[in-house]
């Protein structure tokens, strides 16, 4: 059975449902700090559950009889500026939690999820290698590096069948968009919608590494389905689907509205956004468990306007 921490977020939640359908409801119990959406609620099983409880999270193991953990709970890059001591707690405390889990034979196989928060300003900006320098200069980046270093730990000298992908920015119409940087990618849509218009709070040549949420799940469920000898890297893997800045966003969104327009204040996340890379080379996702991204700019936004639109 699988448990899903952290399953009222960004990611959990979608993941949760993609799980369920995938596997039947009965197998997936979805835990978060505090109760989700209807949807999540009404198909299936949910514990309130603190990643950072070590107690609770074994009870719950053990009652459910859970054979996977995707840890998905975690504070993003610009909450996590704001309470570092926080961030390093729930971000790391659930991590170990979990892995000593799997090290004590208490639990399979474990996802957890990274970042391309990872990478520095030092980091090579243009297709950013699997292995390269990597001098993170945000809370939640050095929390995510840390936490690939535990997880190849874990691996090389427990045998802990962990696996982990660095994710980009998460494109999604589901969930509001929870205390990262990249949000501004998921607000201009909403905004496009209500107002018309948007101030963005980054830069407009600000290109970042993005995806849209149904590549990004199908990754996670990919990643996981994998043979376990193909998995060859056990920090974290690149992922990669596309890149653009927000006056390429914008663009695209003038097709379906026409008169939106856009002003730039940037703030304190341009800093965090300064220091990630522009693109990334993920060669070894592609080689080793068959990643294939699907979505392009044009088909994310018409695809996220024709969905909120039916929201709003
Ligand atoms: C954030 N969406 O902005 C997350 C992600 C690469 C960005 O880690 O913090």
């Amino acid at each position: 059975k699988i448990l899903i921490i952290g399953a009222c977020g960004q990611i959990g939640s979608e993941l949760t449902l993609a799980l369920r359908s995938l596997y039947g409801n009965e197998q997936v119990i979805a835990s978060d700090i505090r109760a989700g959406n209807e949807e999540l609620m009404q198909s299936g099983s949910f514990e309130i559950l603190d990643a950072t409880d070590k107690t609770a999270i074994a009870s719950c193991v053990r009652k459910h009889k859970i054979t996977d953990v995707y840890l998905m709970a975690a504070m993003l890059s610009a909450t996590a500026e704001k309470y570092p001591d926080k961030a390093w707690s729930l971000n790391m405390n659930s991590l170990f939690h979990v892995l000593d889990l799997a090290k004590d034979k208490e639990i399979q196989k474990i996802f957890w999820p990274s970042s391309i928060a990872v990478f520095g300003p030092t980091t090579p900006k243009q297709n950013t290698p699997q292995r390269t320098i990597m001098e993170p200069s945000t809370v939640y980046g050095i929390s995510k590096l840390a936490g690939e270093r535990w997880c190849e730990y874990y691996y090389k000298n427990y045998g802990v069948d962990v696996r982990s992908i660095r994710y980009p920015g998460l494109i999604s119409w589901k969930t509001s968009p929870g205390g990262g940087t990249t949000d501004y990618a998921i607000e201009i849509y909403h905004k496009a919608l209500q107002q018309g218009s948007y101030e963005c709070f980054l830069n407009k040549d600000t290109r970042l590494p993005m995806m849209y949420m149904e590549d990004a799940i199908r990754a996670t469920i990919a990643i996981m389905q994998a043979a376990e000898d193909t998995i060859r890297v056990r920090s974290s893997y690149n992922l990669a689907a596309i890149s653009f800045d927000p006056e390429e966003i914008t663009e695209t969104i003038r097709e379906h509205i026409p008169d939106f327009s856009i002003s730039y204040a940037p703030d304190f996340r341009q800093k965090i956004a300064d220091t990630w890379p522009h693109s990334i080379d993920d060669t070894n996702s592609r080689e080793d468990w068959g990643w294939q991204p699907q979505y392009d700019l044009k088909t994310i936004t018409a695809d996220m306007l024709s969905n909120l639109e039916s929201l709003v």
